[in-house]
């Protein structure tokens, strides 16, 4: 793999703009667990539709909540790793030539310290009312929410709208402006590094075929076999922070 490395170093540092998609990988060696693990990973106790979906939330708000609050309670005590670390250090130092595309919802990213950050999916930490509130655009403007208790989101004390995770859910429309800017940095770009992610959820792992469309190199950084190894000029069995430092020198 060394030679694998060495070449696509190559790349990186012939490349005017670097595109980089990531997913859950990314953080495992923060301690947060992927939604794949068989052991650890969020899915292994449950399924994406079961839980990451509004019918969920609205048919038992109580044990979505919940999952919610214990993924944001388990993220306080967590930091980036090296990997999260050497794209926002590459980013300082080559400013405008990384696009960093992310379908991770935990801000990791953001606390290293990555500029323009593209949050596909959103952010574990923002709230948003399950239904539009008419006194409140959202709950943190509205000054009658009730307070989160385990097994009760929050609620509008004047209409009873419901607070609910400021996540993307199965079936619902990703954030159009952060997609648009992904989809024309896929189509920019002259290498896409894909980190972390298995490949499988839809629009984000499209990017990488939209990048090979446009003639871009996709290496695929993994220490797992992933959906996108087909469309990979590149396949790095390794892990991010430990492939990435090396990468992004
Ligand atoms: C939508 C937020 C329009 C919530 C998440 C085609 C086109 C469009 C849509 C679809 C399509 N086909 C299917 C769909 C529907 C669906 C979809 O993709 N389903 C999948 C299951 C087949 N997509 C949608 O619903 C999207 N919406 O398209 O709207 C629409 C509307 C209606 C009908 C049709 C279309 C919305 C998708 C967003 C869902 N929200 N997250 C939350 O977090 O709770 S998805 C969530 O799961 C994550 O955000 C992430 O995207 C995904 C998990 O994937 P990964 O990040 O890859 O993580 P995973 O655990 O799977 O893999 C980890 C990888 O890391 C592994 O490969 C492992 O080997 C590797 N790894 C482990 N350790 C390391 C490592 N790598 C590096 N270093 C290590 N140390």
């Amino acid at each position: 793999m060394a030679q694998h490395i060495t070449e696509v170093q190559h790349w990186l540092q012939n490349a005017a703009h670097i595109a980089m998609l990531t997913g859950a990988g990314v953080s495992a060696e923060s301690g947060v667990p992927t939604f794949r693990d068989a052991q650890t990973g969020y899915w292994a106790r449950f399924k994406p539709e079961d839980l990451a979906t509004e019918d969920a939330f609205r048919r038992d708000p109580a044990c979505v909540w919940d999952w919610y609050a214990e993924r944001r309670s388990n993220l306080q005590h967590v930091q980036p790793n090296p990997g999260h670390r050497a794209v926002a250090d590459f980013q300082h130092r080559h400013p405008g030539r990384l696009t960093l595309i992310t379908q991770n919802v935990d801000g990791l990213h953001q606390r290293a310290g990555s500029p323009g950050v593209l949050a596909l999916h959103g952010n574990i930490f923002e709230d948003q009312w399950l239904d539009a509130c008419a006194l409140a655009r959202r709950p943190q403007d509205a000054c009658h929410v009730g307070q989160a208790e385990p097994g009760r989101p929050p609620r509008c004390a004047q209409c009873g709208n419901m607070v609910r995770p400021a996540v993307v859910w199965f079936g619902e429309m990703l954030p159009s402006a952060a997609l648009a800017a992904a989809e024309q940095a896929a189509a920019r770009c002259q290498v896409m590094l894909v980190v972390g992610t298995a490949g499988v959820v839809y629009p984000a792992a499209g990017l990488a075929h939209r990048a090979r469309a446009a003639g871009a190199q996709v290496v695929v950084v993994n220490p797992e076999p992933t959906e996108l190894d087909e469309v990979a000029d590149a396949v790095l069995r390794g892990t991010s922070a430990r492939l990435l430092p090396l990468l992004l020198d």
